[in-house]
C-alpha cells in the first residue's frame, strides 16, 4: 500500500464523485499520468498567486479535453498536479501521453487570456511498476514526474524501482547533512619541485566515511552539489586544509608549503566563500599565498558570473588561482587568457600519453609554452613512474603530482610534510 496517506484520501474523493456521476474506474491494468502544471512556478512567480487557482481549474479542464472518454482526470494530490487514470489494456500510454503534450504544447486560457504553462508528465503503468495499486501508482508516476522536472525532458516513465531509488538518493542527502560537521575528511597529496622533487605544497581530497566505508569524491559530489550540502562541505574543507598548512609552517625552516584546494563553480557562486575564506586566512594569520583555488577545466563558468568575480576577488587577495584537469574539458584557453590564472594542472590522461603520442606530446609541449610566455607554472598530474620525469621536464613542467611522489594520506600518516 502507498505511504502517501493524502493519495488515498484524493483518490477515494475522486472515485466516489465518479460514482455519484454515474460512471466507474475499474481498469484491468491501471495507467496513471501525473502532470505538474506550472512545474517552476514561473507563471505565479510573473503574475502572483491567484493566478495558480486559475492554471489549476484550467489545466484540468484542457487535460479532459485532450483525452476525451479514454481517461478519468481527477484534480490531484496536489496543487497544479492533476491525475489521469486509464486502463492500459484498452489505450495505449505512448499514445495517450502523446495526445496530453500536444494539448500542453497550447497556451490556456487564464481569466481571458491565453498563457503558455510549462508542465512536465510522469507516466506509470501496473505493468512496468509492478502493482496495480492506485495510490503506489500515483506515488511512482509523482516520481516519474519529479525526474522529468529534474532532468529538463518533458515526460519521464516510472519503473518498479523508481520510488525506492528516489528514496535512497534522499536517505544518501539526509547522510550528508548530518555528516557535514563530523564524517568528512582530509587526505593530502604532495606537489614537488619537478626538478629538485621537494615538496612545495599539498592537494587536499575530500574523503566521507559512511558506514565505515571511506568514500571518494566521485561517490558523492554529484549529491552534494545538487543540495547545496558542498558549500557548508566546502567551507568546513577550507578551515581544515589551511589550519593544516598553519601546523605544518609553524616554525618550518624550508619556507612554508602551500594548500591546494579543490572548488565548483557552484562554490566559487557563493557570495560567503570569499569572506570566509578571508576570515580563516586572518584567524590563522597565514599570508593569502598559502592558498591555492584549483577550478577544474569541466566547471565551464561564465566570464562575468559571480564565480568568475569570486576568482578575481580572491587572486586580488594573493591566492594562487590554479586551472584543473586541464586537457578533459573545452574552455582552459580562454580561462588562461581570461582569469587571474597562475598554475596550470595538466590532466593525467593527457601526462600518461606523452611517452607514446607524438601528437599528444605536441600538444602538451604547446601548453607548457604558452603558460610559460603567460607566467603561468605548469603541474604535471598522475605521475607514476620514475621513467616519465625527464620527458616531461623537457616540455617544461615546472611541478608534479602523482602517486610516484606520494599518495593522497591523511595528514596523521604524513611523517615529514
Ligand atoms: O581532479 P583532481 O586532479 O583534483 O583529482 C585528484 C585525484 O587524482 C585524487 O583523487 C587522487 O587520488 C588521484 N590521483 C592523484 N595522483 C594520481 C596518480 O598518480 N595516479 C592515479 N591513477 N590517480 C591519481
Ligand atoms: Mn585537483
Amino acid at each position: 500500500m502507498s505511504e502517501l496517506q493524502s493519495d488515498e484520501g484524493f483518490l477515494a474523493d475522486g472515485l466516489a464523485a465518479l460514482a455519484a456521476d454515474g460512471r466507474s474506474f475499474t481498469p484491468s491494468s491501471p495507467g496513471v499520468i501525473l502532470v505538474v502544471l506550472d512545474h517552476s512556478g514561473g507563471l505565479i512567480a510573473a503574475r502572483g498567486f491567484r493566478e495558480a487557482e486559475t492554471i489549476g481549474s484550467a489545466g484540468l479542464a484542457a487535460l479532459r479535453t485532450a483525452v476525451g472518454d479514454r481517461a478519468v482526470v481527477l484534480p490531484g494530490p496536489l496543487d497544479r498536479a492533476p491525475v489521469v487514470l486509464f486502463d492500459t489494456d484498452v489505450h495505449d500510454p505512448g499514445d495517450l501521453v502523446a495526445a496530453l503534450l500536444d494539448h500542453l504544447a497550447l497556451p490556456l486560457e487564464l481569466s481571458g487570456e491565453a498563457h503558455f504553462v510549462q508542465s512536465r508528465v510522469g507516466l506509470a503503468t501496473a505493468a512496468a511498476v509492478g502493482t496495480t495499486d492506485l495510490g503506489d501508482l500515483v506515488h511512482a508516476a509523482f516520481a516519474a514526474a519529479h525526474v522529468a522536472m529534474e532532468s529538463g525532458v518533458l515526460v519521464h516513465e516510472a519503473t518498479d524501482s523508481l520510488v525506492a531509488e528516489t528514496r535512497r538518493e534522499a536517505t544518501l542527502r539526509t547522510a550528508m547533512a548530518r555528516a557535514v560537521r563530523g564524517d568528512f575528511e582530509l587526505h593530502y597529496q604532495p606537489i614537488v619541485d619537478l626538478t629538485t622533487a621537494r615538496v612545495l605544497g599539498y592537494e587536499s581530497l575530500l574523503r566521507w566515511r559512511s558506514e565505515g566505508e571511506l568514500l571518494a569524491p566521485p561517490a558523492f559530489l554529484a549529491a552534494a552539489e545538487e543540495t547545496s550540502l558542498i558549500l557548508p562541505i566546502g567551507r568546513v574543507g577550507t578551515r581544515v586544509a589551511l589550519g593544516q598548512a598553519a601546523r605544518w609552517n609553524e616554525g618550518r625552516a624550508d619556507g612554508p608549503l602551500f594548500m591546494s584546494v579543490n572548488y565548483s563553480a557552484r562554490q566559487l557562486s557563493d557570495a560567503l566563500l570569499l569572506p570566509h575564506v578571508e576570515r580563516v586566512l586572518d584567524e590563522l594569520a597565514l599570508s593569502a599565498s598559502t592558498l591555492w583555488v584549483e577550478i577544474t577545466e569541466r566547471d565551464l563558468i561564465n566570464f562575468g558570473s559571480p564565480a568568475t568575480r569570486t576568482i578575481e576577488a580572491l587572486a586580488e587577495l594573493g591566492c594562487v588561482i590554479c586551472v584543473d584537469d586541464l586537457g578533459t574539458g573545452f574552455a582552459a584557453l580562454r580561462y588562461l587568457a581570461d582569469l587571474p590564472v597562475s598554475v596550470a594542472k595538466v590532466d593525467r590522461s593527457l601526462v600518461c600519453a606523452v611517452g607514446e603520442d607524438p601528437s599528444i606530446r605536441s600538444i602538451v609541449g604547446a601548453v607548457c609554452d604558452i603558460s610559460r610566455s603567460l607566467g603561468i607554472e605548469t603541474v604535471a598530474e598522475g605521475i607514476e613512474h620514475e621513467d616519465q620525469i625527464p620527458q616531461l621536464r623537457e616540455l617544461g613542467f615546472t611541478h608534479a603530482q602523482g602517486f610516484h611522489f606520494g599518495r593522497p594520506a591523511p595528514a596523521a600518516d604524513l611523517v615529514n610534510p
